[in-house]
């Protein structure tokens, strides 16, 4: 579907892809910026169809010009801004009432997929020419964003987390400061820019300006319920089934929470993603495939992966008689969301390995995949018999060190056990003080699966095969 919908010199797919059929379509057709024009690439790298994701890199450097004003005008601020939604003109004011319009954020959202194509590609070129563009998007929040009294930290405010309230006495409010969507939001743009001006050797002193207001954003908090908070302050509630999971966007789509480096923040993480249930819309349960394959829950992101292609009732989301994917109505984001979730559950790389299997169910007993690429420029094929893999193939593009996270040991004169620091370049994890844990909150306990770590060490353009039998 992407392949027919966002090819390069085209627009961006939208909400229906090429697919509306109506002179109004629903929501006007747009690109909905805070969630599901992103999704719709998610799957572009991992499945290696990356140059179907030029019409959004496009956009995005059109936005950086347009969404100027927006931030002059709006906000006093330089850099640029866009709000919830934008369209063929790249529109970067605020569309609708607050509850839906009054979100800064998304020129962070979208700026993360300039970086993972980097991730990916190690496309120096590409790095530097859209520089500039995430800068402008971090020079935005250096002039907005706002201290709040509490602590000191530095918010981004007025703003929402998406499209949802808290309950403050009586009141149902949506306005915020601090939502915790935005402070990593604002945390992964301002770590990728001093990655990436590292890459680049330049702009040095602005990346060390960045470390600093860096430290001033909020950290991850646990709340009451042993949940990861969706705001600043402990609002939420255990009943509340919203569609958006925003709070968890540091999960998935961003790489800022490790079983392994963080495992209270992940076990906090996934008791909200059990408070917001399975059943929603068929973005939501899409997005919800991806959390689970990054909760390394293969079984559960397997039952989502139903859920959404049950055939459509009511509100509740599915798949229409054509698998077109039902909010409802039709929208492709959750087509293209449930792709990039299937390749969660086979194959990861965000976590200063590339962890092979990371989520397989059960029911994927036996099964073979070919073609999926892990950041660092690695391509992936693997053949597995009882859950264990038999043949794997690592093809590297640019060579260097490639970490395997296994499931099983693997002897070959060719790899060797990693050690030391599971730092290398490619690894993104938030630096966190420990977070306060609750006492009568949830179990905060992670029961992680054993793996193994192996090194291999790699030169550009060569194949390397394991058969692990
Ligand atoms: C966001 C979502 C809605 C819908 C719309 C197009 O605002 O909250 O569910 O997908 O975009």
């Amino acid at each position: 579907m992407l392949i027919c919908s966002s090819q390069p010199g085209s627009q961006p797919a939208n909400l229906q892809g090429i697919w509306n059929g109506e002179v109004k379509g629903p929501w006007d057709s747009k690109y909905t910026v805070n969630i599901n024009t992103e999704m719709n690439y998610w799957a572009s790298e991992v499945t290696q169809l990356p140059e179907l994701s030029t019409p959004l890199f496009h956009m995005i450097k059109d936005l950086s010009v347009t969404g100027k004003p927006a931030a002059q005008i709006m906000y006093g601020a330089r850099g640029w801004v866009l709000h919830h939604n934008t369209d063929i003109w790249r529109i970067t004011g605020i569309v609708d009432g607050a509850f839906w319009g009054l979100w800064p954020t998304s020129n962070a959202w979208l700026c993360q997929h300039l970086w993972e194509h980097y991730l990916y590609s190690g496309d120096k070129r590409f790095l530097q020419e859209y520089y500039p563009v995430m800068k402008g998007a971090a020079e935005y929040y250096i002039d907005a964003l706002q201290k709040e009294p509490g602590h000191g930290w530095l918010v981004v405010s007025p703003s929402v987390s998406l499209e949802h309230e808290y309950i403050e006495g009586k009141e149902q409010v949506s306005v915020t400061a601090g939502a915790t969507m935005d402070n990593q939001l604002v945390y992964g743009l301002f770590t990728d820019l001093i990655r990436a001006a590292a890459e680049l050797h330049f702009d040095r002193d602005f990346a060390d300006s960045l470390a600093s207001y860096r430290e001033q954003l909020p950290p991850m908090q646990i709340g009451r319920y042993g949940q990861l908070q969706e705001w600043l302050e402990d609002f939420d509630r255990p009943d509340d089934n919203h569609r958006h999971v925003s709070h968890l966007y540091g999960l998935f789509p961003g790489n800022q929470l490790s079983p392994f480096t963080q495992p209270q923040l992940f076990a906090a993480a996934k008791n909200s993603l059990i408070y917001r249930g399975d059943v929603s819309t068929g973005w939501s349960m899409a997005w919800k495939i991806n959390l689970w394959a990054r909760l390394l829950d293969g079984n559960h992101a397997y039952k989502l992966i139903r859920d959404q292609i049950k055939p459509v009732s009511g509100h509740s989301g599915g798949s229409y008689p054509n698998l077109l994917d039902a909010h409802p109505p039709f929208q492709i984001d959750g087509n293209l969301g449930c792709t990039s979730g299937i390749a969660e559950m086979l194959v990861q790389s965000h976590d200063g390995a590339i962890y092979l299997l990371p989520a397989i169910p059960d029911e994927w007993e036996n099964g073979s995949i070919s073609g999926l690429m892990a950041r660092g420029g690695f391509k992936i094929d693997m053949t597995w018999a009882s859950h264990k893999i038999t043949k794997l193939v690592v093809y590297s593009s640019l060579g260097g060190n490639c970490r395997l996270r296994i499931n099983q040991p693997v002897s070959s004169g060719m790899l060797t056990e990693a050690r030391g620091t599971n730092k290398n370049r490619f690894y993104q994890v938030m630096d966190l003080k420990t977070p306060i844990v609750k006492e009568s909150g949830k179990d905060l306990t992670v029961n992680l699966p054993k793996t193994w770590l192996y090194d291999l060490a790699t030169s550009p353009g060569r194949t390397y095969t394991f058969i692990t039998k």
